[in-house]
Protein backbone atom coordinates (compact mmCIF):
# COMPACT_ATOMS: atom_id res chain seq x y z
CA UNK A 1 0.00 0.00 0.00
CA UNK A 2 1.52 3.51 -0.31
CA UNK A 3 2.96 5.36 1.97
CA UNK A 4 1.05 8.57 2.92
CA UNK A 5 2.30 9.63 6.10
CA UNK A 6 4.72 12.32 4.33
CA UNK A 7 3.05 13.69 2.34
CA UNK A 8 0.25 16.23 3.44
CA UNK A 9 -3.39 16.33 2.16
CA UNK A 10 -3.43 19.15 -0.39
CA UNK A 11 -5.21 22.33 0.87
CA UNK A 12 -8.69 22.46 -1.04
CA UNK A 13 -8.06 25.34 -3.75
CA UNK A 14 -11.52 26.66 -4.23
CA UNK A 15 -12.79 26.15 -8.07
CA UNK A 16 -11.97 29.38 -10.04
CA UNK A 17 -14.66 28.83 -12.50
CA UNK A 18 -18.32 28.44 -11.36
CA UNK A 19 -19.32 25.39 -10.34
CA UNK A 20 -21.27 23.14 -12.89
CA UNK A 21 -24.61 24.17 -13.07
CA UNK A 22 -26.52 20.62 -12.37
CA UNK A 23 -24.13 19.35 -10.09
CA UNK A 24 -23.96 18.53 -6.39
CA UNK A 25 -20.30 20.86 -5.90
CA UNK A 26 -21.16 22.57 -2.10
CA UNK A 27 -24.54 20.64 -1.50
CA UNK A 28 -22.88 18.22 1.47
CA UNK A 29 -19.80 21.25 2.48
CA UNK A 30 -16.73 22.00 0.52
CA UNK A 31 -14.84 19.36 2.56
CA UNK A 32 -17.20 16.58 1.33
CA UNK A 33 -15.48 13.59 -0.44
CA UNK A 34 -18.33 11.23 -0.58
CA UNK A 35 -20.79 12.96 -2.79
CA UNK A 36 -24.48 11.49 -3.44
CA UNK A 37 -23.72 8.47 -1.22
CA UNK A 38 -24.68 10.87 1.67
CA UNK A 39 -27.80 10.42 0.15
CA UNK A 40 -28.10 7.03 1.75
CA UNK A 41 -30.24 7.22 5.23
CA UNK A 42 -31.01 4.88 7.37
CA UNK A 43 -34.67 4.89 6.86
CA UNK A 44 -33.66 3.93 3.50
CA UNK A 45 -31.66 1.04 4.71
CA UNK A 46 -34.39 -0.47 7.07
CA UNK A 47 -37.10 -0.15 4.44
CA UNK A 48 -34.80 -1.86 2.10
CA UNK A 49 -34.33 -4.77 4.64
CA UNK A 50 -38.06 -4.70 5.08
CA UNK A 51 -38.44 -5.07 1.33
CA UNK A 52 -36.90 -8.37 1.22
CA UNK A 53 -38.75 -11.19 -0.16
CA UNK A 54 -37.06 -14.77 -0.23
CA UNK A 55 -33.98 -13.91 1.61
CA UNK A 56 -31.76 -15.14 -1.25
CA UNK A 57 -27.95 -13.28 -1.70
CA UNK A 58 -26.69 -12.62 -5.56
CA UNK A 59 -22.87 -11.76 -5.97
CA UNK A 60 -23.04 -8.99 -8.35
CA UNK A 61 -18.96 -10.03 -9.36
CA UNK A 62 -17.47 -11.91 -12.38
CA UNK A 63 -14.88 -14.74 -11.51
CA UNK A 64 -11.42 -12.70 -11.21
CA UNK A 65 -10.06 -14.05 -14.51
CA UNK A 66 -8.71 -13.07 -17.69
CA UNK A 67 -11.38 -12.44 -20.45
CA UNK A 68 -14.86 -11.83 -18.51
CA UNK A 69 -14.68 -8.51 -19.83
CA UNK A 70 -12.97 -5.74 -21.90
CA UNK A 71 -10.07 -3.90 -20.47
CA UNK A 72 -7.50 -1.66 -21.67
CA UNK A 73 -4.46 -2.77 -22.63
CA UNK A 74 -2.45 -0.68 -19.95
CA UNK A 75 -4.68 -2.67 -17.52
CA UNK A 76 -3.54 -5.87 -17.95
CA UNK A 77 -4.83 -8.78 -16.64
CA UNK A 78 -5.47 -10.06 -13.10
CA UNK A 79 -2.96 -12.33 -11.69
CA UNK A 80 -2.68 -14.08 -8.76
CA UNK A 81 0.84 -15.40 -7.83
CA UNK A 82 2.03 -18.63 -6.13
CA UNK A 83 3.85 -16.77 -2.87
CA UNK A 84 4.69 -20.36 -1.05
CA UNK A 85 3.11 -23.99 -1.09
CA UNK A 86 3.43 -26.68 1.22
CA UNK A 87 6.33 -27.69 -1.13
CA UNK A 88 8.62 -25.24 -0.02
CA UNK A 89 9.75 -26.44 3.64
CA UNK A 90 9.10 -22.79 4.88
CA UNK A 91 8.25 -23.81 8.41
CA UNK A 92 11.13 -25.87 8.49
CA UNK A 93 13.34 -25.23 11.62
CA UNK A 94 9.93 -24.29 13.79
CA UNK A 95 8.81 -26.52 16.34
CA UNK A 96 6.39 -28.93 14.72
CA UNK A 97 6.80 -27.11 11.82
CA UNK A 98 8.45 -30.42 9.71
CA UNK A 99 5.51 -31.79 9.05
CA UNK A 100 3.26 -28.96 8.53
CA UNK A 101 2.86 -27.11 5.14
CA UNK A 102 0.62 -24.01 3.81
CA UNK A 103 0.16 -21.90 0.49
CA UNK A 104 -0.11 -18.15 0.02
CA UNK A 105 -0.55 -16.16 -3.19
CA UNK A 106 -0.11 -12.80 -4.15
CA UNK A 107 -2.86 -11.14 -6.05
CA UNK A 108 -2.54 -8.42 -8.27
CA UNK A 109 -5.80 -6.90 -9.67
CA UNK A 110 -5.65 -3.81 -11.40
CA UNK A 111 -8.07 -1.77 -10.06
CA UNK A 112 -10.57 -0.82 -12.69
CA UNK A 113 -10.16 -4.21 -14.53
CA UNK A 114 -13.04 -6.61 -13.77
CA UNK A 115 -16.02 -5.79 -11.21
CA UNK A 116 -15.08 -2.61 -9.62
CA UNK A 117 -16.33 0.77 -8.23
CA UNK A 118 -15.18 4.12 -9.55
CA UNK A 119 -13.67 6.46 -6.70
CA UNK A 120 -15.02 10.15 -7.18
CA UNK A 121 -10.90 10.64 -7.98
CA UNK A 122 -11.12 8.69 -11.09
CA UNK A 123 -12.03 11.40 -13.38
CA UNK A 124 -10.82 14.91 -13.44
CA UNK A 125 -12.25 17.29 -15.95
CA UNK A 126 -10.72 21.29 -16.33
CA UNK A 127 -8.29 20.52 -13.63
CA UNK A 128 -10.92 19.44 -11.24
CA UNK A 129 -12.43 16.95 -9.15
CA UNK A 130 -15.49 16.28 -7.50
CA UNK A 131 -16.97 19.39 -5.42
CA UNK A 132 -14.04 21.62 -7.31
CA UNK A 133 -10.89 19.39 -5.20
CA UNK A 134 -7.90 20.73 -7.94
CA UNK A 135 -6.44 17.85 -10.05
CA UNK A 136 -3.07 17.81 -8.90
CA UNK A 137 -4.57 16.69 -5.27
CA UNK A 138 -3.58 13.40 -7.24
CA UNK A 139 0.05 12.42 -7.31
CA UNK A 140 1.77 9.28 -8.53
CA UNK A 141 3.58 8.29 -5.78
CA UNK A 142 0.50 8.85 -2.78
CA UNK A 143 -2.56 8.34 -5.08
CA UNK A 144 -5.49 10.47 -4.18
CA UNK A 145 -5.01 13.39 -1.99
CA UNK A 146 -8.89 14.21 -2.13
CA UNK A 147 -11.69 11.97 -3.39
CA UNK A 148 -10.17 8.50 -3.16
CA UNK A 149 -11.50 5.04 -2.85
CA UNK A 150 -11.20 5.14 1.02
CA UNK A 151 -13.19 8.32 1.57
CA UNK A 152 -16.14 6.25 0.50
CA UNK A 153 -16.41 2.80 2.72
CA UNK A 154 -18.57 0.09 3.03
CA UNK A 155 -22.21 0.67 2.16
CA UNK A 156 -25.47 -0.54 1.95
CA UNK A 157 -28.69 0.74 0.31
CA UNK A 158 -31.90 0.13 -1.16
CA UNK A 159 -31.24 -0.94 -4.90
CA UNK A 160 -33.35 -0.49 -7.76
CA UNK A 161 -32.81 -2.97 -10.72
CA UNK A 162 -33.93 -1.86 -14.61
CA UNK A 163 -33.81 -4.39 -16.68
CA UNK A 164 -33.54 -2.83 -20.05
CA UNK A 165 -33.64 -6.05 -22.26
CA UNK A 166 -36.62 -7.61 -20.43
CA UNK A 167 -38.36 -4.49 -21.01
CA UNK A 168 -37.36 -4.30 -24.46
CA UNK A 169 -38.04 -7.85 -25.16
CA UNK A 170 -34.75 -8.11 -26.33
CA UNK A 171 -31.41 -10.71 -25.45
CA UNK A 172 -29.41 -7.96 -25.35
CA UNK A 173 -29.30 -3.80 -26.41
CA UNK A 174 -26.85 -3.52 -29.45
CA UNK A 175 -23.77 -1.74 -28.49
CA UNK A 176 -23.90 1.47 -28.81
CA UNK A 177 -27.78 1.75 -27.57
CA UNK A 178 -28.02 5.50 -25.85
CA UNK A 179 -30.59 4.95 -23.12
CA UNK A 180 -32.35 7.83 -22.01
CA UNK A 181 -34.23 8.61 -19.27
CA UNK A 182 -37.41 8.05 -21.16
CA UNK A 183 -36.38 4.55 -21.17
CA UNK A 184 -35.35 4.10 -17.37
CA UNK A 185 -38.88 5.76 -16.62
CA UNK A 186 -40.67 3.45 -18.91
CA UNK A 187 -38.73 0.73 -17.62
CA UNK A 188 -39.30 1.30 -13.96
CA UNK A 189 -43.06 2.01 -14.69
CA UNK A 190 -43.04 -1.50 -16.16
CA UNK A 191 -41.49 -2.85 -13.57
CA UNK A 192 -43.45 -1.30 -11.01
CA UNK A 193 -40.53 -0.17 -9.58
CA UNK A 194 -40.58 2.96 -7.32
CA UNK A 195 -36.92 4.80 -7.52
CA UNK A 196 -36.54 6.60 -4.46
CA UNK A 197 -33.94 9.65 -3.42
CA UNK A 198 -30.93 6.95 -1.75
CA UNK A 199 -31.29 4.19 -4.05
CA UNK A 200 -28.15 2.83 -6.13
CA UNK A 201 -29.46 2.27 -9.71
CA UNK A 202 -28.70 -1.18 -11.07
CA UNK A 203 -29.22 -0.32 -14.83
CA UNK A 204 -29.01 -4.42 -16.93
CA UNK A 205 -28.38 -4.03 -20.46
CA UNK A 206 -27.00 -7.84 -20.99
CA UNK A 207 -24.01 -6.10 -22.58
CA UNK A 208 -21.35 -8.69 -20.57
CA UNK A 209 -23.36 -11.59 -21.37
CA UNK A 210 -23.00 -10.57 -25.10
CA UNK A 211 -19.59 -9.94 -24.26
CA UNK A 212 -18.79 -13.37 -22.83
CA UNK A 213 -20.73 -15.53 -24.98
CA UNK A 214 -18.65 -13.71 -27.97
CA UNK A 215 -15.21 -14.81 -26.47
CA UNK A 216 -16.66 -18.06 -25.82
CA UNK A 217 -16.91 -18.48 -29.41
CA UNK A 218 -13.81 -17.67 -30.31
CA UNK A 219 -15.05 -14.53 -32.23
CA UNK A 220 -13.90 -10.79 -31.68
CA UNK A 221 -16.23 -8.70 -29.43
CA UNK A 222 -17.62 -5.27 -31.05
CA UNK A 223 -15.89 -2.07 -29.17
CA UNK A 224 -19.18 -0.86 -28.72
CA UNK A 225 -21.37 -0.84 -25.95
CA UNK A 226 -24.64 0.24 -24.84
CA UNK A 227 -25.32 2.61 -21.87
CA UNK A 228 -26.37 5.84 -20.16
CA UNK A 229 -26.54 8.93 -22.49
CA UNK A 230 -26.14 12.39 -21.15
CA UNK A 231 -29.89 12.14 -20.79
CA UNK A 232 -29.89 9.56 -18.83
CA UNK A 233 -28.13 11.82 -16.43
CA UNK A 234 -31.47 13.63 -15.61
CA UNK A 235 -32.80 11.00 -14.55
CA UNK A 236 -29.94 9.99 -12.18
CA UNK A 237 -30.08 13.47 -10.67
CA UNK A 238 -33.82 14.26 -10.32
CA UNK A 239 -34.19 11.14 -8.57
CA UNK A 240 -31.46 12.20 -6.50
CA UNK A 241 -29.64 8.29 -7.08
CA UNK A 242 -26.52 7.54 -4.56
CA UNK A 243 -24.57 5.25 -7.09
CA UNK A 244 -25.11 3.80 -10.49
CA UNK A 245 -24.22 0.51 -10.95
CA UNK A 246 -24.32 -1.23 -14.81
CA UNK A 247 -23.33 -4.66 -16.48
CA UNK A 248 -20.98 -2.69 -19.37
CA UNK A 249 -17.57 -1.28 -18.80
CA UNK A 250 -18.01 2.66 -18.28
CA UNK A 251 -21.57 3.26 -17.25
CA UNK A 252 -22.01 5.09 -20.43
CA UNK A 253 -22.60 4.14 -24.21
CA UNK A 254 -19.61 3.56 -25.99
CA UNK A 255 -19.28 5.23 -28.48
CA UNK A 256 -19.61 7.92 -26.37
CA UNK A 257 -22.54 10.14 -25.89
CA UNK A 258 -21.50 13.93 -27.01
CA UNK A 259 -17.83 14.27 -25.51
CA UNK A 260 -15.29 11.83 -24.62
CA UNK A 261 -16.33 10.29 -21.15
CA UNK A 262 -18.93 12.43 -21.09
CA UNK A 263 -21.27 10.73 -18.70
CA UNK A 264 -18.16 10.05 -16.12
CA UNK A 265 -17.62 13.95 -15.69
CA UNK A 266 -21.44 14.79 -15.27
CA UNK A 267 -21.77 11.52 -12.80
CA UNK A 268 -18.47 11.28 -10.78
CA UNK A 269 -17.26 14.72 -11.43
CA UNK A 270 -19.76 17.13 -11.75
CA UNK A 271 -22.24 15.42 -9.13
CA UNK A 272 -19.85 13.20 -7.37
CA UNK A 273 -22.26 9.65 -8.10
CA UNK A 274 -19.72 6.48 -7.64
CA UNK A 275 -19.98 4.37 -10.39
CA UNK A 276 -20.00 0.42 -9.89
CA UNK A 277 -18.92 -1.34 -13.29
CA UNK A 278 -18.64 -4.95 -15.18
CA UNK A 279 -21.44 -5.89 -12.82
CA UNK A 280 -23.32 -9.44 -12.93
CA UNK A 281 -26.75 -8.77 -13.02
CA UNK A 282 -28.35 -11.65 -14.90
CA UNK A 283 -28.56 -14.12 -11.82
CA UNK A 284 -29.94 -10.62 -9.73
CA UNK A 285 -32.01 -10.29 -12.80
CA UNK A 286 -34.26 -14.41 -12.82
CA UNK A 287 -33.88 -14.13 -9.06
CA UNK A 288 -36.17 -10.81 -8.85
CA UNK A 289 -38.24 -11.51 -11.89
CA UNK A 290 -39.02 -14.89 -10.00
CA UNK A 291 -39.82 -13.25 -6.86
CA UNK A 292 -41.31 -10.48 -8.15
CA UNK A 293 -39.92 -7.54 -6.98
CA UNK A 294 -37.21 -4.88 -8.51
CA UNK A 295 -36.01 -3.43 -5.06
CA UNK A 296 -33.42 -5.21 -3.17
CA UNK A 297 -30.83 -4.69 -0.31
CA UNK A 298 -27.09 -3.98 -1.69
CA UNK A 299 -24.04 -3.91 0.32
CA UNK A 300 -21.46 -2.89 -1.69
CA UNK A 301 -17.57 -3.23 0.45
CA UNK A 302 -14.38 -1.21 -1.56
CA UNK A 303 -10.98 -1.98 -0.47
CA UNK A 304 -9.72 0.88 2.15
CA UNK A 305 -6.88 1.14 0.30
CA UNK A 306 -5.41 4.71 0.88
CA UNK A 307 -5.27 7.00 -2.09
CA UNK A 308 -6.57 4.33 -4.60
CA UNK A 309 -8.96 5.18 -7.52
CA UNK A 310 -11.24 2.62 -7.58
CA UNK A 311 -11.23 -0.93 -6.09
CA UNK A 312 -12.34 -4.63 -6.97
CA UNK A 313 -15.91 -5.14 -5.44
CA UNK A 314 -17.76 -8.00 -4.62
CA UNK A 315 -21.24 -6.57 -4.27
CA UNK A 316 -24.14 -8.85 -2.76
CA UNK A 317 -27.43 -7.90 -3.47
CA UNK A 318 -30.15 -10.08 -1.18
CA UNK A 319 -33.75 -10.21 -2.56
C1 LIG B 1 -12.83 4.59 -17.67
O1 LIG B 1 -13.78 4.38 -18.40
C2 LIG B 1 -11.85 5.66 -17.96
O2 LIG B 1 -12.61 3.88 -16.56
P1 LIG B 1 -13.69 2.93 -15.86
O3 LIG B 1 -13.95 1.79 -16.80
O4 LIG B 1 -13.09 2.46 -14.58
O5 LIG B 1 -14.88 3.77 -15.64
Amino acid sequence: MTDTTETPVPAHTPAPDSPPPHGNWGRWGPEDERGALNLIEPAGVRSAAHEIRTGRSYSLALPIERGNAPAFDFRGSPQRLTLVSQTDDMYAGFEGGDDVGSNEDVLIIPSHNLTHMDALCHVQAKGRFYNGFPADSFRSHTGAGRCGIDKIGAFAARAVLLDLPRHFDTPHLEGGYKITAADLTACAERQGVEVRSGDVLLVRTAYLDEYRATVAAGREPSFAQPGLSLDAVDFVRSHDIAAVGADNSAIECIPFDDTFLSVHIALLVESGVPLLEHLWLTDLAAGMAEAGTYACLLCVTPLPVTGATGSPINPVAIV
